[in-house]
């Protein structure tokens, strides 16, 4: 019986047939799911972090509204995805115990931190450039509420990424000072940015499986060869360099090629040995405690609310 169900809910994956929240669904399918969104929406609400660091100390009023603007999006991301996950049967409270407690993980990017101004324009190109590249396939993700909520993520992420080109792009043709900071920014960027695709196929328990389901459209090796083909050649525009000397383009496959990643350094990263991981975190934890008298308010009124209700219909 099992057997029948998966097996229809093969075909309809592969007749390209979006499952809904009601729909049967493997239990592996629902908890992948649930893994990727809730992970997908920490990495939203951890990332509001190191750009927040950055807006009181924006250069100019136009700076600052634009970098509030974006990370609170980034905040609307992330209540958008809980939403989108709430729909496969788990709530909000656990999503954030899980969080807390260090089960569940946020992009190894976002424990980095954010040195200079310039660290914005980067955030900007390489981790919304990276976001993007991982996201617009996943419009067409199978599930149903994830795919339309990347639709609106994706839209925002552009603008988001385009910000960051621009925040670079001045900086390149200001002073020395200025586009050496431009410089160290990326030198500082772009390896953590590369890693964030996850770890090479070879070596990712999910991926088979993810795309055999169409939760994942390509592998992490397709996506990250694509950015970097991509970034390889928005730098000349900049007229910076990505600091990897075995960057070359390669006739022969129609890529580039680009040196060895430091897995080491991401795995340690996801263990929770990043530079800032325990300062996230800890950010994260306190913002939630500091939260519960709203919680606790909204509550209380919620309540009020209803008893009201009740009696004015007894
Ligand atoms: N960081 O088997 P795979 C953003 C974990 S949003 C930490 O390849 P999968 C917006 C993975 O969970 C950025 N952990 O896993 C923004 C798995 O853990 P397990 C977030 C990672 O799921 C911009 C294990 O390693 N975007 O940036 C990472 O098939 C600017 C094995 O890996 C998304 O989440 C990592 N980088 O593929 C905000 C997009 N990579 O099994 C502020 C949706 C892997 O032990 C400022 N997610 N792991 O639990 C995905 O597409 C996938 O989940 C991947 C990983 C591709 C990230």
């Amino acid at each position: 019986m099992e057997k029948d169900m998966e097996q229809m809910f093969q075909e309809r994956i592969d007749k390209e047939i979006r499952i809904e929240p009601k729909d049967w669904m493997p239990e592996k399918y629902r908890q992948t799911l649930i893994r990727q969104i809730s992970q997908h929406a920490h990495s939203e609400i951890i990332g509001m972090l190191p750009e927040g660091n950055w807006i009181t100390r924006a250069p100019n009023l136009r700076r600052k509204a634009i970098l509030l603007a974006k990370v609170q999006d980034e905040a609307g991301h992330g209540l958008y995805l809980y939403s989108a996950a709430e729909t496969l049967g788990i709530s909000r409270d656990e999503m954030y115990e899980q969080l807390h407690s260090g089960k569940a993980k946020y992009s190894s990017i976002f424990n980095y931190p954010t040195l200079s101004w310039a660290d914005m324009g980067a955030i900007g190109w390489l981790v919304d450039g990276a976001a993007i590249m991982n996201q617009v396939p996943l419009c067409r993700t199978s599930y149903g509420p994830y795919a339309r909520a990347m639709v609106r993520v994706c839209k925002e992420e552009s603008f988001h990424q385009r910000q960051g080109f621009e925040i670079l792009l001045t900086l390149s043709r200001g002073t020395e000072a200025q586009r050496r900071m431009a410089q160290d920014a990326i030198n500082r960027w772009w390896w953590p940015s590369i890693m964030m695709f996850g770890p090479k196929d070879d070596e990712s328990p999910n991926t088979i499986q993810s795309m055999k389901w169409k939760i994942k459209r390509f592998t992490n090796d397709e996506l990250r060869q694509k950015f970097v083909d991509i970034c390889a050649e928005q730098i000349k525009i900049l007229n910076l360099t990505i600091p990897d000397p075995d960057l070359k383009w390669n006739e022969t496959t129609g890529h580039y090629d680009f040196g060895p990643i430091n897995w080491d350094e991401f795995w340690q990263v996801i263990a929770g040995n990043g530079p800032c991981n325990k300062q996230r975190l800890d950010a994260r934890k306190k913002a939630w405690e500091d939260g519960a008298w709203v919680r606790e308010a909204a509550s209380a009124h919620a309540r009020k609310r209803a008893e009201r209700l009740a009696q004015k219909r007894a």
